[in-house]
């Protein structure tokens, strides 16, 4: 009889962000695959494009015209999923309950050029983008009304992206969404047992291990999380605990610009193709306390599994149960290293 391993025998992993388990099959791996493996060949993209709305100059869907901006742009959504006017009332109805929320949605755009996306990016221009999303969540975070800012990035079709002009979103609103919420408790809950933030015991452990590292510099890490769902889910953090990048340093948004630059790269080289995900950066609530529970990070989600064309779903087991996963988070982390080494 073997002993319990990580790398052979199914297991479930916790998260204690969330709280919440993944199932981790690693002995699924060795089964064979026949399916296609090819990179489609790339696509080239105009720098501008005159049907494109994001791109300077041209007007939107909604008739608004964009200036003929020069690096980045940022303009409240002309189809906000939340609205600043919203009724602040309740619906209850026996066991039926309804809030109005209201809220902000903006579309950021990284850049005036629409063939490039960020690892294409220059580090300066990647910069101004962090510089963007600073004042943007400082400027956002202190109306009364908002208490959360979720700034994000949909990329590629495949993540219901619905423009290759480089861009995200933030979605600024009354209440704590549900993965925050759940990061905000266990959060809150460590740091009051131990005085340190969660995710630097987490860090100061994997910067020992090491075998879940991607990319490290002198500011920042990034990792493929123990309890990663997606196949190459990866995360960025900053050494340094903080709850939010308004607190970045000068020179901790430089290392947070080539961290991006680097991890978006290894991920272009893994599959030869622009790679797809949503990343997301969850941060402190913008309620006017000081939060030194909170220790920000960016998390990727990328849906590839195999090869540029095979995807992972969350289908089945995953909608039913719980999420699953066949290629462990340390085997992942190690193809990603080996991306980012080819230099
Ligand atoms: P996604 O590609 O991640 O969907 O983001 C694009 C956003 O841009 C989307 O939320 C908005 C859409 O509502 N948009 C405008 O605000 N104006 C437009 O002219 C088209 C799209």
């Amino acid at each position: 009889m073997s002993s319990f391993s990580i790398t052979d025998h199914s297991h479930r992993r916790y998260n204690p962000l969330t709280g919440e388990w993944v199932l981790v099959s690693p002995h699924r791996t060795k089964r064979p695959w026949q399916g296609k493996t090819e990179a489609p060949p790339p696509v080239k993209r105009p720098s501008y494009d005159p049907s494109c709305y994001l791109c300077p100059g041209n007007t939107r869907a909604g008739g608004e015209q964009n200036p003929s901006y020069g690096s980045t742009y940022v303009f409240t959504n002309d189809f906000s999923a939340l609205l600043p006017d919203t009724p602040d009332e309740e619906y209850r109805d026996g066991l039926l309950l309804a809030k109005g929320e209201k809220g902000i949605c903006r579309v950021v755009c990284f850049s005036p050029d629409h063939s490039l996306t960020l690892p294409d990016m220059d580090l300066d221009s990647i910069v101004q983008v962090i510089e963007l999303w600073r004042r943007e969540y400082a400027e956002l975070g202190s109306l009364p009304q908002i208490n959360h800012v979720q700034i994000f990035e949909n990329k590629g079709d495949v993540m219901g992206c619905s423009n290759p002009h480089p861009h995200g979103q933030i979605w600024a609103q009354e209440s704590l969404p549900n993965e925050v919420a759940k990061k905000d408790r266990n959060q809150s809950a460590y740091f009051e047992k131990h005085g340190v933030t969660l995710l630097s015991d987490y860090l100061k452990q994997e910067l020992e291990a090491g075998v879940r590292i991607v990319q490290q510099n002198e500011h920042m890490v990034a990792l493929v999380p123990f309890w990663a769902v997606w196949p190459f889910e990866a995360m960025i953090l900053p050494r340094r605990a903080m709850a939010h990048i308004g607190q970045l340093s000068p020179d901790e948004v430089a290392a947070y610009a080539a961290i991006l630059k680097s991890l978006t790269t290894a991920y272009d080289r893994l599959f030869g193709v622009s790679f797809p995900y949503s990343a997301g950066i969850h941060q402190s609530p913008t309620d006017g306390q000081a939060h030194p529970e909170w220790h920000w990070h960016m998390s990727f989600y990328p849906p590839l599994l195999r090869s540029a064309l095979v995807k992972k779903f969350m289908v089945g087991y995953e909608m039913f149960g719980e999420a699953q996963r066949d290629i462990t988070a340390e085997g992942a982390a190690g193809r990603l290293r080996e991306m980012g080494e080819r230099g």
